[in-house]
Parts: C-alpha cells; sequence; structure tokens
C-alpha cells in the first residue's frame, strides 16, 4: 500500500513537470515559434486535408513577412511580425483586433505568455512585452538586432532570445534580467528548452551550445558551418539542428554525436518532430525529407526552390512547409503530395496550425494567409464560407502614435484603442522588389569594393565604429558590415 502511495505520488509529480513545461505559455493551439519550447512543430490539431482546400482570409501588412511565423493563441487571435516594423494580432475572421508599432522590422515570431503578454523581437534591438489590448507591458534593448530569432517562454515564464550582439538572453517576466550567455557570432534561431529544462541555441560561430537554466555553459557542438537555424528537441532530449555544412545534426542529450545526414544544400530550415520520432527538415536543395530517428531516409519531395520554412505537423502526421518558390505545401504522413498554394512571393514563415483545420502562415507578397479543408470532418468548425479574397481593405493612412522613444526605461504605452485600423494604404503587390536604387554598372569587377562611407546602421552590433561597404555580384548589389564580409546572403540589398 505504501509502496502503491509513493508511486502514485510519483506519478502525480511526473504528470506536473510535464505539465508545468508548458505551464508558461497560452493555451491556445500555436503560442510560440514551432509550437512549443522544444519546438518540435507538432500540433494536437489537424491541418487542411488531401481533399480540398480553400482560402478563408489574407491580411494584408504594409510589407513583407519575412520569417517571422504565426503564432495563435486562444479565442483564435492570431499574431505575427511584419518587416512594416508592426505586431499585429489578427481576429479568426481575419480582421484587424490591433497592431503595435516598434522601431524596426519584426521577423522575429511571437510568443504568448500563459498571462496573454505576447513577446516578440524587432530589428530595433529590442524585446517587447506587449499586453493582449496591445498596450506595451515593457521593451528590453539589447546591443543588436533582434532579427528572426524568435522569444521562447521557459519555466516561471522566462523568456530566452538570441541577438545579434552575439548574446544568449534570459528574462524574467517582469522584463529584468535574468542572465546573458555571450558567443562568437550571431544568433539567427531561436533557442529551444529540453525536457531537462537546459536552453539549446544554434550559433552563426558554426557551434551548437547547450547551457543549463541557470546560464552556465552544459555542452557544445561543432558543426561544419553557420548555424542558422533553430534546434528542435525530442522527448527523449536528442537535439536537431541544422548546419550550413548541408548537414542535419542528431545529438544526445550530453552533447554526443548520434549521426548527422547529409543533404544537397545548406540546411536553413528549422527541423520539426513528429510523432514516432520522424524528423522532417528541409534544404536549400531544393528538397524536403522525412528521416526515421535512426538517420534512415523514409521519403523526400522536391520543391520548385529552397525549403526554408520551419515545418508545421497535424495531428494526423501531415506535414506542411513553405518553399521560396512561394508556395505552401502539404503532404501526407507517408510523402504524398496533398496540394500547393501559391503566394506571390516566397514562403519562408513558418505555418502554424489552428483548431479549426485551418493552416495560418505569411508570404513575402506581405500577407498573411488563412488556409483551410473545404471538407471539414466535422461540421462544428465555423468555417465562414466563402468570401474568399476577403482583403480587409485600408481605410486610413497609417498613423503611428506608440513608437517606442530610445530610452531603454520607456514605458509608453500605446494610446490606441483595439479598435484600431490602421492597415496601410498600399495594397502591396508583389512587384514590389526592392531593386537597388543604385543600378550596377558592368564595368565593375565582381568584389572590389565600389564604395564605401562611414556609416553607423543603426542595427549594427558594435555601433562605435562601422563601414558599409556596397559590393556587386551576379545577384546585384548589396551592402553589408565589416562584421558580415562575406557573408552576402545576410547582407543586404
Ligand atoms: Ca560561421
Ligand atoms: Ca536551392
Amino acid at each position: 500500500m505504501a509502496v502503491k502511495r509513493h508511486v502514485a505520488v510519483m506519478l502525480v509529480m511526473f504528470f506536473s513537470f510535464v505539465f508545468n513545461s508548458n505551464a508558461q505559455l497560452d493555451s491556445g493551439p500555436w503560442p510560440m515559434f514551432h509550437h512549443d519550447a522544444r519546438h518540435t512543430g507538432l500540433s494536437q490539431h489537424q491541418g487542411p486535408l488531401a481533399s480540398g482546400l480553400a482560402l478563408k482570409w489574407t491580411y494584408a501588412t504594409g510589407y513583407e513577412i519575412y520569417q517571422s511565423s504565426p503564432a495563435i493563441g486562444t479565442a483564435g487571435k492570431i499574431y505575427t511580425g511584419s518587416s512594416d516594423n508592426r505586431l499585429y494580432s489578427i481576429n479568426s475572421d481575419g480582421s484587424l483586433s490591433w497592431s503595435y508599432v516598434s522601431g524596426g522590422s519584426v521577423r522575429s515570431s511571437p510568443a504568448i505568455g500563459s498571462d496573454g503578454r505576447i513577446y516578440t523581437g524587432s530589428s530595433d534591438n529590442r524585446l517587447y512585452s506587449i499586453n493582449s489590448d496591445g498596450s506595451l507591458s515593457w521593451s528590453y534593448r539589447t546591443l543588436g538586432p533582434l532579427d528572426y530569432s524568435s522569444p521562447t517562454i521557459g519555466a516561471e515564464g522566462r523568456v530566452y532570445l538570441g541577438s545579434w550582439d552575439h548574446r544568449l538572453y534570459s528574462l524574467n517576466s517582469n522584463g529584468s534580467l535574468s542572465w546573458t550567455y555571450a558567443f562568437q557570432d550571431y544568433i539567427y534561431g531561436s533557442p529551444a528548452i529540453g525536457p531537462d529544462g537546459t536552453v539549446c541555441t544554434a550559433c552563426r560561430d558554426n557551434t551548437i551550445y547547450n547551457l543549463n537554466s541557470a546560464g552556465s555553459l552544459f555542452w557544445t557542438y561543432i558543426t561544419g558551418g553557420d548555424a542558422n537555424s533553430s534546434p528542435a528537441i525530442a522527448e527523449n532530449g536528442t537535439v536537431y539542428a541544422g548546419s550550413r555544412d548541408n548537414r542535419l545534426y542528431s545529438i544526445n542529450s550530453k552533447g554526443s554525436l548520434l549521426w548527422s545526414y547529409e543533404t544537397g544544400g545548406t540546411v536553413e530550415c528549422s527541423p520539426a518532430i513528429g510523432s514516432g520520432g520522424i524528423i522532417y527538415v528541409g534544404s536549400r536543395d531544393n528538397r524536403f525529407y522525412s528521416l526515421n530517428s535512426n538517420c534512415s531516409l523514409l521519403w523526400s519531395y522536391v520543391g520548385g526552390e529552397d525549403f526554408d520554412s520551419a515545418p508545421a505537423i497535424g495531428s494526423d502526421g501531415s506535414v506542411y512547409a513553405g518553399n521560396n518558390d512561394n508556395r505552401l505545401y502539404g503532404f501526407s504522413f507517408d510523402g504524398s503530395f496533398m496540394w500547393s498554394y501559391a503566394t506571390a512571393n516566397r514562403v519562408q514563415s513558418g505555418p502554424a496550425i489552428g483548431d479549426d483545420i485551418t493552416i495560418y502562415f505569411g508570404s513575402k507578397d506581405n500577407r498573411l494567409y488563412a488556409i483551410l479543408s473545404n471538407t471539414p470532418t466535422n461540421a462544428t468548425t465555423n468555417t465562414p464560407t466563402q468570401t474568399p479574397t476577403i482583403t480587409n481593405t485600408p481605410t486610413q493612412t497609417p498613423t503611428i502614435t506608440n513608437t517606442p522613444t530610445q530610452t531603454p526605461t520607456i514605458t509608453n504605452t500605446p494610446t490606441q484603442t483595439p479598435t484600431i485600423t490602421n492597415t496601410p494604404t498600399a495594397t502591396p503587390t508583389s512587384t514590389v522588389t526592392p531593386t537597388p536604387t543604385i543600378t550596377p554598372t558592368a564595368t565593375v569587377t565582381p568584389t572590389p569594393l565600389i564604395s564605401a562611407v562611414n556609416f553607423q546602421p543603426d542595427w549594427a552590433p558594435t555601433p562605435s565604429s562601422g563601414t558599409l561597404g556596397f559590393y556587386k555580384d551576379s545577384g546585384g548589389i548589396y551592402g553589408t558590415h565589416p562584421g558580415m564580409l562575406g557573408d552576402k546572403d545576410y547582407g543586404w540589398r
């Protein structure tokens, strides 16, 4: 009897531990980048099926939705960042709830805490904590842009985020600093939190880092290239991460290599982990891969371009991924093609699965898309039928009210009411390719510097110095700063 009671207590402790590992997250269907703190990309809900597809709505932001992946909270609220500097809160019918203006592009993916606050990074160097009504709770300024790296919410509501100042930050839920850890290069990916509470980050110094929750180093694993993607962690603590050496790595919870799988291109994509431990990952060889946890290939599919977008997995094992050929793809668990949905520009945003057989994703064509099965399996889902191209026509020019000022201790609560509808006037068209104003002349040889000016980019990690260079290659002219020389893919064009 005593033994039985002991076992019962242990079970309660175990389940409360498992439950608590997500207790700080909103209970909505997709509360953060890649669904959960382990970044599995695995939903408890099913996405659109093979039988057919319908557009529920699109919402046009003022500029491209680049790598910001939507988060879905309770009451069907969808959050997305946009390179128009805003964080958007969209109602489940596709209408605007509110938007919050940051000082830079929001390419980071929002995360929603259990108290309804939304966290996101901005290229203005700040992490924002926004109340559910769209007002500012707090912001925290780092020394570099918070670009691409998405906040992860861990135990006690701590928020983890990587910055271009080479640091990983752990912030308390009140916005105070818990700790930082300095790496050797930029952090693009989002930190993942393992079942043991350790924090795993990939860095462009080619290394996968694992830190304990107090911020001290547990282990590192060095890959052969920039580690750009966000790691995903399996239930047993195995870490999966991609690298620009073309490989996907499987590393055990102690930091030892289990295996690596070589693709034909760099792996920018953040891997997803389905039931049975099946791994899904895309590569810049244009292929999407499904691998067993023992590294054997289950299937692969060739898309029209790079698969960079972090895949989403439905509860029935269907898997969804965006491609730089402008499409979102849906595959059955066995790898059979279900459908693809075309947008007008790259889909680098990772899709998010709602609880209404709907999948949400952003495109560089500036829009957030909601697409659903046109044959739902049960009638209880409130499919707002068929005005397929609702585009929330903008009513007024954006009046930017809540521009955060420059001092770190800012508390400028935005004056806007939640019903503000300051969507941009211009209906975005895919033809807005940001062509450089400097037309490249054929006489300039491929690599030399054609002009250099003393310049202090607002996103430079070392604000004290910085020479902006303009370079030219077959793809046009690009600009970069000294810390990024040779990294033309991540300079700007
Ligand atoms: Ca590197
Ligand atoms: Ca490619």
